[in-house]
């Protein structure tokens, strides 16, 4: 049985809907501002050159393959509490393993941010304006953000003016950061119509293929229908390395030669999801493009297409954001959302990066949800948000973690 649920907004997110308003970064809006350095193709995409990609633009290829690995990815994904959050029933045991883990995974943002922070306060033993300059520079260094670590502080500020303890402030500072991530999760909800399209965006590098490899992993665990669209045609590879999660997987894809219109590849997959009675549709995107045609116009014309033969998809369109990037992450989002609709984030990359703090710089400007999160390059490395198991985490002692 599988259970999906969406909990509303919390209040914290109309404030932050205010608070975005707010934001005066200066935003470049050339594509070319927000690409990353070009990289490297993961290397074991070389032993799988076996998919085939059409060589007639007309033509869309689909393809399925089931092999032993989707066995023991389905066991490795396949318990429904494996992606549940922890206000389940589950045992116990299992959700403090879970969160052990997490805290493992994001040692270095919690080192950087609680672990310093808690190390100033030690070392300072009381709350004073050096104190929280102290603190100021440890969250900017964090990749928190300006406006964000200006909030943190003011509220500090009292603690200070009423000669508060610094255990006190210590215990305030875990509630300031909850109250800015928000305490509900949100998790993907799929619509009542089929197919379920989602369609992923980001620029390249954030891990927009490999998130898509590791829901459809999910997807398929669940026993879903998945169709894979490979709608970057920008590289090759890319096409290719989109052709390795669907065999690895066990989805089928729909891919057309490099160059191809990615609108044109949306739409024979809509074609072929509509009429092969498809459960969820995840189209991939490129980060780059072949021409000049802005990257924004590019995405927008893919979401006309769909909606000729889908009006209400697609249905998520989700940002995926690469936390090592820090401060451009947050600049990423805002040229993103202010350009289409986008649904809820990804930050992937959590895991062996210090900037995480960049997710509660994005959870205090953007009323937009995290609704995954990326903790590894391994298909069950990538988790829905629990904002209070991340903040858990970042409080955790080493024992614990
Ligand atoms: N450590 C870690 N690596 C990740 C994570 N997510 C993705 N990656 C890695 O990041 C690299 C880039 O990921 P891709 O999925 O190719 O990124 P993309 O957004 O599709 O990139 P383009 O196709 O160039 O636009 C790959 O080596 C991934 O394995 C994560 O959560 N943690
Ligand atoms: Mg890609």
């Amino acid at each position: 049985m599988l259970f999906f649920w969406k909990k509303k907004q919390d209040q914290s997110e109309q404030q932050n809907t205010a608070a975005k308003k707010t934001v005066e970064q200066d935003v470049a809006t050339k594509d070319e501002t927000l690409e990353q350095e070009p990289k490297e193709v993961a290397s074991e995409n070389d032993t799988f050159s076996s998919v085939a990609i059409e060589d007639s633009p007309g033509a869309a290829v689909s393809q399925k393959t089931s092999t032993a690995s989707d066995v023991q990815l389905s066991e490795a994904t396949s318990s429904p509490e494996a992606v549940a959050p922890s206000e389940s029933a589950a045992p116990r045991g299992f959700f403090g393993k879970l969160k052990a883990a997490l805290g493992q995974r994001i040692r270095k943002t919690r080192d950087e941010i609680v672990g310093q922070i808690k190390a100033a306060v030690k070392a300072a033993g009381k709350v004073d304006e050096h104190l929280l300059e102290r603190i100021e520079e440890i969250l900017i260094r964090a990749d928190v953000g300006a406006e964000t670590t200006f909030k943190i502080i003011e509220e500090m500020r009292e603690f200070e003016a009423r000669g508060a303890s610094a255990d006190e402030l210590i215990a305030n500072f875990k509630k300031q950061l909850l109250d800015i991530v928000g305490t509900e999760m949100h998790c993907l909800v799929p619509p009542a119509e089929r197919p379920w399209v989602i369609l992923f965006v980001g620029v390249n590098g954030t891990g927009k293929t490999t998130t898509i490899g590791k829901l459809a992993a999910e997807f398929r665990a669940q026993g879903r229908k998945t169709l894979l669209v490979a709608g970057d045609t920008f590289r090759a590879a890319a096409i290719e390395q989109l052709g390795i999660w669907a065999q690895r997987t066990g989805a089928e894809l729909v891919a057309k030669q490099m160059g191809a219109d990615p609108a044109g590849v949306a739409y024979d997959a809509i074609t072929k999801a509509v009429s092969e009675n498809y459960d969820v549709v995840l189209i991939d995107t490129a980060g780059r493009l072949h021409t000049k045609t802005n990257l924004m116009e590019e995405l927008k014309k893919i979401v006309r297409v769909i909606k000729k033969l889908m009006p209400n998809a697609p249905h998520d369109t989700l940002l995926v954001l690469d936390a090592t990037t820090g401060q451009n992450a947050i600049q990423q989002a805002k040229v993103f959302t202010e350009a289409i609709p986008v649904t809820g984030l990804v930050m992937t990359k959590l895991d062996g990066t210090a900037k995480g703090g960049v997710l509660i710089g994005i959870r205090n400007l953007f009323a937009i949800p995290v609704v995954k999160i990326g903790v590894g390059e391994a298909v069950e490395d990538l988790r829905d948000f629990d904002p209070r198991e991340f903040v858990d985490a970042l409080f955790e002692d080493d024992d614990n973690a």
